[in-house]
């Protein structure tokens, strides 16, 4: 097959989810082109399959906001003619379902007929996507695709709620490729961060607000009052600067480091003990993943598709959203006992395995195919 994918190229988990499902399509023989404003984070070196076109905005004097839309738009035309794609995957729904149903009325006059696929990851519908401001569109758009998918069973629920959709929509969760995210044997790492043998507390984000990062510095405070640990802060966002003064106020700075952006998440991963995600919603929870893939039990909340990854008391814990007491009694609960701790880090990895790219990438290549024949 020749796919089209379309993506935010940035750190954010539609992007890392859209970038590793191509990667792993031009792994299989498929060949893969990306159309995105910038190269992909992860899509730094050559494969024969993959493909990378720019979409370049045009600024004038006019514009106040570049229409990026109908930039993205043209170059799907482009690129489909050009390049004879048979399918578009767009990643995101806005503006990237619309942008596809545009170039498909467009390549329709060229009498060429190509279907596209939009996958929701959350905060396209959850946060962005119901606002009165995009949601006569949304709804629009996420009917005219040939094929929907959700990352999980809560955010299709959520999507039929909250929109007026008549289109089947598919299931399909997010993935881990176990080529990467595995234990690093990384310890000279563990004893930089915890000379004294400290348990290892993780958390990586975009320091959003719907991350509630707050809440881990909180419950953290409680958990070393108790544990001696130290605290890895990873990512960036808006909320950072707030969590670092938390931390001066809590007087705990001396057991919280903030790290920044990481490209190798897993080796930091690797010298964790327990993995914080305590978002106010959380359509799937791809970070979380991650971490359980490095043998790192977890404490959730329960919002969003959570408990569709996180098993309450067998890789971690779930806690109602802003219990920080809860979160705190639980992290001590598994980080108390050696042999607690390897019995959660154990069925971590056990969990992280239903999610394997082997098992759910041939669910979207099945899935393509499927819209290939309706269409
Ligand atoms: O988590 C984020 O803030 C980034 C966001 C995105 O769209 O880039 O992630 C969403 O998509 C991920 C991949 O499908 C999911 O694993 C995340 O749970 C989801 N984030 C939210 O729903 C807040």
């Amino acid at each position: 097959m020749k796919i089209g994918i379309v993506c935010y190229p940035t750190f954010g988990g539609s992007g890392v989810v859209a970038t590793e499902l191509g990667k792993a399509l031009a792994n299989e023989g498929h060949q893969v082109h990306f159309i995105t404003y910038s190269q992909p984070a992860r899509l730094d070196f050559f494969s024969a399959n993959l493909f990378y076109h720019e979409v370049s905005v045009r600024d004038y004097p006019l514009f106040d906001y570049a229409p990026y839309e109908s930039a993205l738009a043209s170059k799907l035309v482009d690129v489909v003619r050009f390049e004879q794609l048979d399918l578009l995957h767009v990643h995101y729904a806005i503006p990237h379902a619309s942008a596809a149903f545009m170039a498909k009325q467009i390549l329709a006059t060229y009498g060429i007929n190509i279907p596209f696929v939009t996958t929701l990851h959350g905060t396209d519908i959850t946060l962005v996507g119901k606002d009165a401001t995009y949601k006569p569109v949304v709804t629009f758009s996420i009917n005219q695709s040939d094929g929907v998918t959700t990352v999980s069973q809560d955010l299709k629920e959520d999507t039929y709620k909250h929109f007026d959709i008549k289109k089947e929509i598919k299931v399909i969760p997010n993935f881990i490729d176990f080529a990467r995210f595995s234990l690093k044997p990384k310890d000279h790492f563990k004893k930089a961060i915890a000379p004294n043998n400290e348990r290892i507390l993780i958390h990586t984000s975009n320091f959003r607000k719907v991350k509630r990062t707050e809440d881990v510095i909180k419950m953290f405070q409680k958990v070393q009052e108790r544990i001696p640990s130290k605290l890895l802060m990873v990512g960036d966002g808006p909320e950072r600067t707030a969590n670092e003064q938390l931390c001066r106020e809590l007087n705990i700075c001396e057991n919280v480091r903030f790290l920044g952006k990481q490209d190798a998440v897993e080796e930091i991963l690797s010298v964790s003990d327990l993995f914080i995600m305590p978002s106010e919603s959380e359509s799937f929870g791809l970070a979380a993943l991650e971490a359980m893939a490095c043998k790192v039990p977890v404490i959730t909340s329960n919002a969003g598709g959570l408990p569709e990854l996180n098993i309450d008391d067998f890789c971690g814990y779930m806690c109602n959203v802003g219990d920080i007491d809860d979160m705190a009694n639980k992290a001590i609960t598994i980080l108390s006992n050696e042999d607690v701790l390897a019995y959660f880090k154990e069925n971590a990895l056990t969990r992280a395995k239903d999610f394997d790219l082997k098992k759910i990438l041939p669910m979207y290549v099945d899935y393509y195919n499927e819209i290939l024949q309706q269409s």
